[in-house]
C-alpha cells in the first residue's frame, strides 16, 4: 500500500513516519521546500521526543520519501493547517490547496482522509466538491472521511499510537476502509462515525478544555480578591469523584485550544455566548499577568524583570500562540526592561533572549516562571538569588513550593494567591 500525507508539520510528519514504520510505503509532501530538504538530510524542523531517531529509521527503511508534490497512491491524508483569519473565521485555503493539488493524482477506489481541524461540514461542503473537479463520484468512486488528530504535542508518538480514534466517512464503506488503514498502527479503540460529527467531536474536546481553563482563570481571579489559594482549592475541589477543575495560569497559548473554538462560533455565532466568552477570558489573562508582575516590582527604580519560559507549555519548542510572547510585550510597552530564557525555543523576533538562566536573572529584580519546564521545575534557586538587584519571584504555574522559594532567599508571589 501507498500513501501521500500532505503537510509535514506537527501533526503530518509524526503520521508519515508512523506508517512507514509499519510497512507501508509514504511520501510526504510539503509546500515549504526548506522544510522537504530538511526532512530529506535526515533532520527535523520541529521538536518532538522521539520524531528524530524514528524520521532516520524510516527513510533508511525505503519506506519514507518527501516531495514538494504529490505522486499515485492508494489513500491521501490531508494534515494541513487551518488557522483563524483576523475576523475569527476559519482560513481553509490550505485545505483547499492541497485537495487542488492531489486531485490530478487521483484515482478511482482511492482514500482521501482529511486530518486538520476544521469547522463543522468541511469534509462535505468544501473538500467533497474540489474532489469531484477530478469527475470522480465522492462516496462512490472515491472514499472520503475526516480523521481528527488528537495527540498532545510533547507526547506525540504514543498519543499517535495509544489514543482512541475518530473516524468519520462520507458513507460506512469510507468509514471502515479509513479504519483499516489506522489499525495499522493505532492500538487504541477506533470508533466510526460520520463525518460532521467527527469535526464536531474534535472541536469540542478542545473548546471543553478552553472554556473549563477559562473558569479556572476566573476562579483564580476570585481567589486572588477573597484571600486563598486557588491551585490548593482545585485541588481539593477535584477530590469530588464529579468535579475536574483545570489549573489557571498565565494564559492559554498554542495553535489548537486557543483557535479551535473559534470555528464553533463562526458555525452558530448566536448560541456560542459561553465559548466566546471563554475565549475572552483566556485571551485577557496575559495582560492580568503582566499587571500582577508590574505591581510587584513596584516602587522599584527601572526595574528589570527577568521572564523564563517562551514556549507556550512545559518542555516543548513551540512559542506559537504563546501567552509569554504578549506577557512579554505589555511588560515592555509598560516601559519595563525584560530578559527572557527558554531551553526549547530560540525566537529570533526577542532580541533578549539568554542563554542561560544565570545570564538572564543578573541584575533583575523579580524572576517569572510562565512555562513549566522541567528544568524550570529544578532550579537551583539558592544560586540565583546573589545574582539578582532584589530577589522576587512570581510563579504563573505553581511550580516551586513557596518554603523552598523562601529558604532560598526569595519573596514568592504566585498566580491565584493574595496576600489578604
Ligand atoms: N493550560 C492551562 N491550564 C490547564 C491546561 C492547559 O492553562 O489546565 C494551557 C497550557 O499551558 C497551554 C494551553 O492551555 O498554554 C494548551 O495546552 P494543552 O496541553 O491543553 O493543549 P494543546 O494545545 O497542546 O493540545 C490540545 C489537546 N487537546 C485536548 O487535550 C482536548 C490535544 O489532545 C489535541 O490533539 C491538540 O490540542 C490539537 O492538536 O488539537
Amino acid at each position: 500500500m501507498k500513501l501521500v500525507v500532505m503537510g509535514l508539520g506537527y501533526i503530518g510528519l509524526p503520521t508519515a513516519v508512523m506508517f512507514a514504520k509499519h510497512g507501508v510505503k509514504v511520501h510526504g509532501v510539503d509546500i515549504n521546500e526548506q522544510v522537504v530538504e530538511t526532512l530529506q538530510n535526515k533532520a527535523l524542523h520541529i521538536e518532538e521526543p522521539g520524531l528524530g531517531e524514528m524520521l532516520v529509521e524510516a527513510i533508511d527503511s525505503g519506506n519514507l520519501t518527501f516531495g514538494t508534490t504529490p505522486v499515485p497512491a492508494d489513500g491521501f491524508i490531508i494534515a494541513v493547517p487551518t488557522p483563524v483569519n483576523p475576523d475569527k473565521s476559519a482560513n481553509l485555503n490550505y485545505v483547499r490547496s492541497a485537495t487542488k493539488m492531489i486531485n490530478p493524482f487521483l484515482q478511482k477506489d482511492n482514500l482521501v482522509v482529511l486530518e486538520s481541524t476544521s469547522p463543522p461540514g468541511t469534509t462535505l461542503k468544501v473538500l467533497a466538491p474540489i474532489l469531484e473537479e477530478t469527475g470522480l463520484k465522492v462516496g462512490k468512486d472515491l472514499h472520503v472521511a475526516y480523521s481528527p488528530e488528537r495527540v498532545l504535542p510533547g507526547k506525540l508518538l504514543e498519543e499517535l499510537v495509544n489514543n482512541n480514534r475518530i473516524v468519520g466517512g462520507v458513507n460506512a464503506e469510507s468509514s471502515i476502509m479509513t479504519e483499516r488503514i489506522y489499525k495499522i498502527f493505532v492500538k487504541g479503540i477506533i470508533h466510526q462515525t460520520d463525518a460532521t460529527t467527527a469535526e464536531m467531536v474534535k472541536l469540542m474536546e478542545n473548546t471543553y478544555r478552553d472554556v473549563n481553563i477559562a473558569l479556572a482563570n476566573e476562579l483564580a481571579r476570585i481567589a486572588e480578591n477573597v484571600g486563598c489559594d486557588i491551585w490548593k482549592a482545585v485541588e481539593l475541589a477535584n477530590c469530588h469523584p464529579r468535579v475536574n477543575v483545570h489549573s489557571p495560569g498565565p494564559g492559554v497559548g498554542g495553535h489548537c485550544i486557543a483557535v479551535d473554538p473559534w470555528f464553533l462560533v463562526e458555525a452558530s455565532p448566536e448560541d456560542a455566548t459561553l465559548i466566546r466568552t471563554a475565549r475572552s477570558i483566556n485571551d485577557g489573562v496575559p495582560e492580568i499577568v503582566a499587571t500582577q508582575i508590574k505591581e510587584c516590582i513596584d516602587g522599584i527604580d527601572q526595574p528589570k524583570v527577568a521572564l523564563l519560559g517562551l514556549a507556550y507549555k512545559g518542555n516543548i519548542g513551540d512559542a506559537r500562540e504563546s501567552p509569554s510572547i504578549t506577557i512579554l510585550q505589555h511588560l515592555q510597552e509598560m516601559g519595563i526592561r525584560c530578559s527572557v530564557h527558554d531551553p526549547y525555543v530560540l525566537d529570533k523576533r526577542i532580541t533578549n533572549q539568554c542563554e542561560t538562566v544565570e545570564q538572564t536573572v543578573q541584575d533583575a529584580d523579580c524572576l517569572v516562571l510562565l512555562t513549566d519546564h522541567n528544568e524550570y521545575k529544578e532550579l537551583d534557586l539558592k544560586a540565583l538569588t546573589p545574582l539578582m538587584r532584589h530577589a522576587l519571584l512570581y510563579d504563573t504555574k505553581n511550580m516551586i513550593d513557596k518554603e523552598k522559594a523562601e529558604r532560598a532567599g526569595f519573596e514568592y508571589e504566585k498566580v491565584g494567591k493574595s496576600q489578604i
